[in-house]
């Protein structure tokens, strides 16, 4: 059985959208991070540094065991669905290098966009230049990944998940904070069109 523990937001859509891709039957459990329950003992004992997603699978080649970051819940979920993760290098390490870069990339500078830009009550404008300059070097990569290829490899795989789910959610802010260092971004919207289409995305999406 898999237990998948979330808030809504936009990294537990990532895991999400994938148990859905998946077709592996799971169960959602709630954990209020507006009321702290992440610092609980029982969900730090299953997602040490307090973050949601994380997942247990209690059935993993005959063990049961607990997953927490949205890049490391993508590979297990590939791997026990066999699906959207090539079996042999190089298109595999290829695929993870997409992965990580947009985990690490994408994952860690449109949190701060969007805090810097939009949340925070002063933001000295070196600091929002700095996440919004790599913000638009990070969507022009995409950009022409994008005009290359239909996916980021050449079929959907666990790259496209989480930067569908990031791209979707901040491009239109980064483009507006860019003063016109990032405009029209053809390749990346009919990605996304494809990506939303998809049944699972929509499954996903919809509660
Ligand atoms: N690097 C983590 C980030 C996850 C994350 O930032 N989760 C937020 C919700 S979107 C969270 O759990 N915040 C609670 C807290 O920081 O205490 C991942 O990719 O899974």
């Amino acid at each position: 059985m898999l237990t998948f523990y979330t808030y809504p937001g936009p990294n537990a859509r990532k895991a999400k959208i994938m148990l859905e891709e998946s077709g592996l039957p799971y169960q959602s459990k709630l954990v209020d991070i507006e009321k702290r329950e992440q610092f609980e003992p029982a969900f730090l004992a299953i997602s040490p540094g307090n973050k949601i997603p994380a997942i247990v699978d209690t059935d993993a080649n005959g063990q049961s065991t607990a997953v927490f970051e949205t890049g490391a819940i993508m590979i297990h979920l590939a791997e026990k669905c066999g699906r959207f993760l090539p079996t042999f290098y190089p298109d595999r390490s290829r695929t993870l290098a997409w992965l990580v870069w947009s985990v690490t990339g994408l994952g860690s500078t449109l949190p701060q966009v969007h805090y810097f830009g939009d949340r925070a009550d002063e933001t000295p404008p070196a600091v929002l230049d700095r996440f919004v300059s790599e913000a638009v070097r990070l969507f022009h990569l995409l950009e022409k990944r994008l005009g290359e290829s239909e996916y980021l490899m050449k079929d959907y795989t666990i790259a496209d998940i989480p930067t569908f789910t990031s791209t979707a959610g901040m491009l239109a802010d980064v483009k507006r904070l860019s003063n016109g260092q990032l405009t029209e971004t053809p390749s990346i919207d009919r990605w996304i069109d494809a990506i939303n289409a998809r049944p699972a995305v929509q499954r996903a999406l919809a509660n």
